[in-house]
């Protein structure tokens, strides 16, 4: 759909404001406010689409060059308080989910968060009148669903096209509503628009009552975002909350479903979704496990054991609302725990409150319009990555650019987690860091251990004040320590806290593996640079723990590695950027081209797929395929990571690494910068999500390693 022919806010009048802990709230002033307001910045202006004042910086004779050129242009997208910002858009669970949250809790829908967010799912619906799982996906019953509805609510009309469009795919398409899979159940029962019948049991017992904490399968050894998904919606689903009906939902009944609402018979659909959103088989077992949770909640529970469950499962959301400051982990569960405080506490209730005002970090204005991020940002991740590219391509000491580094450390040092949490169920977390802000309070393995990097970099390898203390430095490695899997790779957000047979109680059936904290080629090289580098500066703390760490941890890359040579990426797309961390892993334990196997055979993966171009381009299918995909064209992001990769193992053939960084330079625009191409991130295997700010930090780091690191070191090793 031609977002131009829809209503539009005046872009103009957008400001982006951030704490100094790097909170986004995107904020629409009101008619004539811009006169007294400050005017637009040049980040701001970027963000939004508009035009924007260009100097361009002289003509790059050189990589070096190059990488200066676009660091001069992505230094004024900095913030204010330090860190870069961005959209963080992608999956199509999102924004619905908080539309969905604010119009059952009775929040305040903006104006123009309605007009915005409107423009920017039309501009997504596909051809055939439906949305996937992603931006990019081909239509499914549950995205288009979540955005009709929502679309509906924001105020568009049943006979607008775009909403004519989406119904024929629900109904002739996709077989109608009552198909939708559980995670959509979920939220057409709590806008009373699916009779929590036909949902698959989530019972609240599960938090303690029937399954006490020692349980091998209880809830808290899950992966974390998949727990923390499940803990609203178990109280939604055992208190079977509706909101009341009203006009419009009595509407959206008639539209949704293929026969009238009244004459469906929910319970029978229990195991029955769209083949178009199933990403795994029908699970037998848990459709068995089912009908035993059924006659159990019928006929056995007690109503004290209901209620015992209730208390549980209230007190550990209030404790992920308290830990989390309303946030909570990301944008799926954060929608739920507004709704489930709704129905526990009231309307207006403080918590309820306190969540409405918590919604504004999740929004973005971008180009087209508002969307909602994955999660509250990647603010932390992007500035420790520009803190590392700076280094690493060798202008760290350029004093040009002494001040944005100094403002990005101040960020890395307010971020930092000075304190662990009194939670049971949460992996400590002092001196770690998080992906986004501070007042999200996760740690992510990888976060924290880019964020020590980058705080090296600054404080022992570029001389800049010591103001994270070395005490600081030490609860990071001695929380990164802590981490490990049983394989020796490390995860996400815990240490692992249950084997893979958990997969057998997933109830979704649009994600496969989420239910584990697994290990990633990813955060395993992280914590081995990360540990490697901190015990150059630092050789006596902890020497034992480190060296057994980082010894295991490279066994762990190298069974990780594929038999042609590649890693699977988990979180970028693909194998090119798995690679790209396979190899820095190798590298960081002297493993290079001319002393390994599995460097060399690595390096041959790349290079096999360099481009006639010169640049490697991967498609979002090899994700999902598990094989490598091609993308038509050569894409600057992947060309970074591949070039990246050969650089860090020392592939002898200059020439190769040169046509890579040619391409990234022939793509550089006059101002310096570099234009959005193909999307660069991926969840669960089948879920893109944006990271925009990769084409600059990912282009620079490249383009100013070559010379700063890559030829010296080539040519002595030629010596
Ligand atoms: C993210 C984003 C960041 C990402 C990296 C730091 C890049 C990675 O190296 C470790 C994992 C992590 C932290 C990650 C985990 C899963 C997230 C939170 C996301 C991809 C962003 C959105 C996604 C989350 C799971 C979305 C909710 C969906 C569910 C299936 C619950």
């Amino acid at each position: 759909m031609d977002a131009d022919l829809l209503p539009k806010t005046d872009s103009s009048r957008w400001r982006l404001y951030t704490n100094e802990e790097g909170v986004h709230c995107w904020t629409y002033l009101t008619e004539g406010a811009n006169a007294v307001e400050r005017p637009q910045t040049f980040a701001e202006k970027y963000f939004l689409g508009l035009p924007r004042p260009s100097k361009p910086p002289s003509v790059a004779q050189s990589y070096s060059d190059a990488a200066r050129n676009g660091l001069l242009f992505y230094a004024q997208l900095q913030l204010e308080d330090g860190h870069w910002g961005s959209s963080y858009a992608g999956p199509s669970f999102t924004l619905p989910g908080i539309v969905f949250s604010l119009y059952i809790t009775e929040g305040t829908i903006l104006e123009e968060w309605a007009v915005d967010m409107t423009r920017w799912v039309c501009h997504h619906q596909n051809d055939d009148g439906g949305w996937g799982l992603h931006t990019l996906g081909e239509s499914t019953l549950f995205g288009t669903v979540l955005y009709y509805v929502t679309l509906r609510i924001l105020g568009m009309k049943a006979t607008n096209v775009v909403a004519v469009k989406a119904r024929d795919f629900i109904q002739r398409l996709a077989g109608g509503a009552a198909l939708a899979p559980q995670w959509g159940r979920y939220w057409l029962s709590a806008l009373n628009l699916y009779k929590w019948e036909g949902v698959q049991p989530v019972p609240s017992e599960m938090w303690q009552v029937i399954l006490p904490s020692w349980v091998p399968i209880h809830p808290w050894r899950w992966w974390v975002q998949c727990r923390s998904v499940y803990l609203p919606v178990s109280y939604l689903y055992s208190n079977r909350c509706q909101m009341e009906l009203n006009d419009l939902l009595l509407e959206l009944r008639s539209e949704l479903y293929c026969q009238p609402y009244d004459s469906v018979d929910f319970s029978a659909y229990l195991h029955n979704v769209c083949p178009l959103d199933r990403k795994r088989p029908i699970n037998h077992f848990l459709s068995i496990a089912n009908h035993f949770l059924r006659a159990w909640e019928w006929y056995i529970r007690p109503e004290w054991i209901h209620n015992r469950a209730n208390t549980v499962v209230r007190d550990l959301i209030r404790r992920e609302d308290e830990n989390t400051s309303y946030n909570d982990i990301a944008s799926v569960n954060k929608p739920f725990h507004t709704v489930a405080v709704h129905f526990s506490d009231g309307t207006r209730s403080q918590a309820v409150k306190m969540h409405h005002e918590k919604i504004l970090p999740y929004l973005w204005r971008d180009e087209i319009g508002i969307n909602v991020g994955g999660t509250n940002g990647a603010q932390f991740w992007d500035t420790a990555f520009s803190i590392i590219a700076i280094a690493g391509a060798g202008l760290g000491k350029d004093p040009q650019f002494c001040d944005i580094l100094q403002k990005a450390h101040r960020f890395l040092e307010v971020s930092q987690f000075r304190k662990d949490l009194n939670d049971p169920f949460r992996q400590k977390r002092k001196g770690g860091w998080p992906f986004s802000t501070k007042d999200q309070s996760y740690i992510v393995s990888d976060c924290a251990a880019e964020g020590l990097k980058a705080t090296l970099m600054l404080q022992e390898e570029l001389g800049f004040d010591k103001i994270i203390s070395t005490e600081r430095l030490f609860d990071c490695v001695d929380t990164l320590l802590t981490m490990q899997n049983p394989d020796h790779g490390f995860g996400s957000y815990e240490k692992a806290r249950v084997g893979t047979y958990v997969e057998m109680f997933n109830p979704a059936e649009i994600f496969d593996r989420c239910m584990v904290e697994y290990s990633y080629p990813e955060c395993t090289t992280a914590v081995v640079t990360g540990l490697s580098m901190f015990r150059r500066h630092y050789p006596s703390h902890a020497q034992k723990q480190i060296e057994a760490v980082i010894q295991s941890a490279t066994g762990y890359l190298k069974s990780s590695q594929r038999p042609d040579g590649s890693w699977y990426g988990s979180w970028g797309i693909c194998f090119t950027y798995g690679t790209m961390f396979g190899l820095e892993g190798l590298a960081a334990a002297g493993l290079t081209y001319a002393t390994s196997k599995e460097a060399q055979r690595a390096c041959h993966f790349l290079v096999e797929r360099q481009k006639d171009d010169g640049g490697w381009g991967e498609h979002w299918e090899s994700c999902e395929r598990r094989e490598y995909v091609e993308h038509e064209k050569s894409q600057v992001v992947n060309t970074a990571w591949a070039v990246l990769g050969l650089m860090v193992a020392r592939y002898p053939d200059r020439a190769v690494v040169a046509r890579g960084l040619e391409l990234i330079r022939h793509r550089q625009q006059p101002t310096g910068e570099w234009l959005q191409e193909a999307i660069e991130g991926i969840f669960n295997c089948t879920c893109t999500i944006e990271y925009p700010n990769y084409k600059f930090h990912f282009s620079i780091h490249a383009l100013g390693r070559f010379e700063h690191d890559y030829v010296p070191a080539m040519n002595k090793l030629s010596k």
